[in-house]
């Protein structure tokens, strides 16, 4: 007789029920996370988690691979669709690994990239002296301004002076948009390779909320589980001439084999994002973005950056509510409210507490919610800011936050 998991490990199945009741019955805000439909997460807890399928469709170092070339080439072309790309490769296993791929792909070690910095909206992975990339690659950074812009002027001045091999865009907690046509053409100048990484927007791209920029770049590298929905994983797209450089990079470059139940689950989730349903639910987070913006703005708080125009906001709490970043955090955590702490440009605090908190709102739209519920959580977040320290006031709240979860219930 098949054993459940709760027969066979207690533990764990008690950790997973654990869980299931946190993602109930509290409102995720991390900008990065969101809810898989029930499809996905079918396909991921599928037989394919068995499979060896080293190298492409078509040309694999193992047998067997009569089903996974299907879901890998289907993966493919769906991606491509979505995206207009000319070349995609649905293999690396997450965000982190596609951009050393793609720069391994194209530099050299000592080479140089221009990259965002950290503080203002950058990436780890975009030139952080703790990661891996740092130690290979010769990253110098630019900044934004005062006004929350990319000064493109004096990007190209930086980039004419270094003359970097690869400029990258690309953000994690950046919320305005990037002139791609005047950032590859500063490539274009100076001849270097343009790369954008659209982890957080591939999902708003998908559904055309925001413009593409896959015809734009050379390369473009992305996560499929943020706003795209998908399971947690990476993807590449680029020009077709930087194809074969690509695949040789990930396998057997960086990866051995590729997971192929999230590769099947990247590909059920490329096919939801092509629906029609998918660009209402990629316009509606940018209400519901703009809508917590206006409502944190009139409440006193500081944006930064001065506006939204994707998914996420960037606030400082410290400088408008005397709250620090953990501490934020920590107090919202209470209420059933999951926000990260983040630094922001020019923080003097150290980003294990820093001035700012990240909100995101894909994951509450994912569940239904709209303006009227945006508004509520806006007063929630400040109520419970100004009053961290009020245990009575956090646990009323935090009764609130239920009742309004069980009204909008995680997708099926
Ligand atoms: N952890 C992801 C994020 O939250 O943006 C990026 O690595």
């Amino acid at each position: 007789m098949k054993k459940t998991l709760k027969q066979t490990d207690l533990k764990i199945y008690q950790a997973l029920q654990g869980e299931i009741k946190r993602q109930k019955e509290g409102l995720e805000l991390i900008a990065s996370e969101n809810y898989v439909s029930k499809a996905v997460l079918e396909v991921l807890g599928s037989v394919f988690t068995n499979k060896y399928s080293e190298g492409y469709p078509g040309r694999r170092y193992y047998g067997g691979q009569e089903f996974t070339d299907k879901i890998e080439k289907l993966a493919i072309k769906r991606a491509k669709k979505l995206f207009q790309a000319q070349y995609v490769n649905v293999q690396p296993l997450s965000g982190a690994p596609a951009n050393m791929i793609a720069y391994s792909a194209v530099l050299e070690p000592g080479d140089k990239i221009l990259g965002m910095d950290l503080s203002h909206g950058g990436h780890l992975t975009h030139g952080h002296p703790a990661t891996l990339a740092s130690k290979i690659y010769n990253f110098i950074s630019y900044k934004t301004e005062e006004n929350g812009e990319i000064n493109y002027d004096k990007l190209e001045k930086l980039a004419l002076k270094e003359k970097p091999k690869l400029m990258l865009a690309g953000f994690s907690s950046y919320t305005r948009q990037i002139k791609y046509r005047r950032f590859t053409q500063i490539a274009k100048k100076i001849k270097a390779i343009s790369m954008i990484d659209i982890a957080h927007i591939a999902g708003l791209i998908a559904g055309k909320a925001v413009s593409n920029p896959v015809p734009y770049f050379d390369i473009v590298t992305t996560t499929t589980h943020k706003t795209l929905r998908g399971p947690r994983g990476g993807m590449i797209l680029a020009k077709k001439r930087f194809a074969q450089a690509i695949d040789k990079a990930t396998f057997p470059g960086f990866q051995g084999g590729p997971h192929m139940n999230n590769i099947a689950a990247k590909a059920v989730a490329f096919q939801e994002a092509l629906s029609p349903s998918f660009r209402k639910y990629t316009q509606q987070i940018l209400k519901n973005a703009k809508t917590l913006e206006q409502e944190l703005k009139r409440k006193g708080f500081k944006i930064i950056f001065q506006k939204t125009e994707n998914h996420m906001l960037l606030v400082d709490v410290y400088n408008s509510k005397k709250i620090t970043g953990k501490q934020a955090e920590d107090t919202l955590d209470k209420i059933g409210i999951t926000v990260n702490k983040n630094i922001i440009p020019n923080d003097l605090r150290s980003s294990l507490d820093p001035s700012g908190i990240r909100l995101g709102v894909p994951a509450i739209t994912t569940r239904g919610m709209r303006e009227k519920e945006v508004k509520k959580i806006a007063n929630w977040i400040n109520i419970a800011l100004e009053n961290y320290k009020d245990k009575e006031k956090l646990n009323s709240l935090k009764k609130e936050v239920i009742k309004l979860c069980r009204k909008f219930p995680l997708p099926s």
